[in-house]
């Protein structure tokens, strides 16, 4: 039976909302949408960021909840564009990354979980290796269009089943055995 905890995603981002809501739906854990443009620190850190967003969404939510750093890191380009991935989507996009690769396409995808509510702080993370592809395919949000995840011919865009084996997936798989954990403990 589906449990109805008082966890919430605070995110500028629905399309990681709505991502994140259907894993945990999988896992048995109800998750809500808290909207918000969460400032950013810079660091080379994806974890120090993912916290330091995590205590500042709490701040605002007042309310247990998850928040989600994600970057996509490549090979030839030395991690680039790694913690600055939003920034570089918005700016350069996805044409701009393909004009930056020649040959080597090696990248992963890397998601750190940060869970933050009154007394903890806990993160879990999780990587995706997989290649960056020459064009643009499918229709998809984000760097969907032009990665190509291991063991695949086609881009995140292009597969039905993403939500069965992403970066996000993982990590969240993650969080849900440590959070159902938790919950049992506290007797909820
Ligand atoms: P927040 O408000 O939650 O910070 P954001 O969009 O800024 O939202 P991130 O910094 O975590 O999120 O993510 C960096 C970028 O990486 C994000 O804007 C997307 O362009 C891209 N990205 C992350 N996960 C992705 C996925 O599953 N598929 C495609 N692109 C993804």
């Amino acid at each position: 039976m589906r449990k109805s905890f008082d966890l919430y995603f605070v995110s500028s981002n629905s399309h990681k909302y709505k991502e994140a809501k259907s894993i945990l739906d999988s896992f048995g854990i109800k998750l809500g949408f808290f909207k918000l443009s969460l400032e950013e620190i810079q660091s080379n850190s994806l974890r120090e960021i993912a916290e330091k967003k995590a205590k500042n969404a709490f701040l605002k939510c007042k309310k247990p909840l998850i928040i989600e750093d994600d970057g996509l890191f490549i090979d030839s380009l030395n991690g680039f564009p790694g913690p600055y991935s939003s920034y570089v989507f918005k700016t350069i996009g996805n044409k701009g990354i393909l004009k930056l690769i020649s040959l080597k396409r090696k990248a992963k995808f890397v998601s750190i979980i940060t869970y933050c509510d009154k007394k903890t702080l806990e993160s879990f993370d999780a990587k995706l290796d997989g290649t960056v592809s020459k064009l643009q395919k499918g229709k998809g949000w984000g760097y969907d269009p032009i990665f190509v995840p291991k063991n695949s011919r086609k881009t995140f865009a292009e597969i039905n089943n993403k939500n069965e084996s992403s970066h996000r997936f993982k990590a969240l798989k993650k969080f849900s055995n440590w959070y159902l954990h938790k919950m049992e403990s506290n007797g909820q």
